[in-house]
């Protein structure tokens, strides 16, 4: 987690991010379901609203027992969901309000199947027209 925190800080893809997590944890925390990838990812500008927000993990989550929030930039929290599916079991993601241009952070909290929670945040841009 401190690792993934300290990549996507410094603007590493989420990808990438995952994978230095992964790393560095390797031996106490293997199993471990990092963020692997998200759309949009870290550090994203998207043109318009995204419809969804997706997250994929290196590791089987369960949704029950997971979060998803999208928050603006004053950190009020505009939405939340956390919808699996059994042919994807890396993967959340939650239905997205309307977002007008500026920052949003997405935060997951999440259960990954080997019991341990998961938690991370990180930020991406709506552009203006
Ligand atoms: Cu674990």
């Amino acid at each position: 987690m401190k690792g993934l925190q300290f990549a996507s800080r410094r603007g590493v893809g989420v990808l990438a991010g995952g994978f230095l997590a992964a790393a560095l944890m390797a031996g106490s925390a293997l199993a471990h379901s990092f963020l692997v990838e998200a759309t949009p990812s870290s550090k994203d500008h998207v043109a318009t609203s995204p419809k969804t927000i997706k997250l994929r993990f290196g590791g089987g989550v369960e949704p029950k027992y997971s979060k998803l929030t999208v928050e603006n930039a004053d950190g009020k929290v505009l939405g939340e969901g956390s919808i699996g599916t059994p042919e994807k079991p890396r993967e959340l993601s939650m239905d997205s309000p309307e977002l007008t241009p500026g920052k949003y952070v997405v935060r997951y909290r999440v259960l990954s199947v080997d019991g341990h929670v998961v938690e991370g945040n990180y930020e991406f841009t709506v552009d203006p027209k």
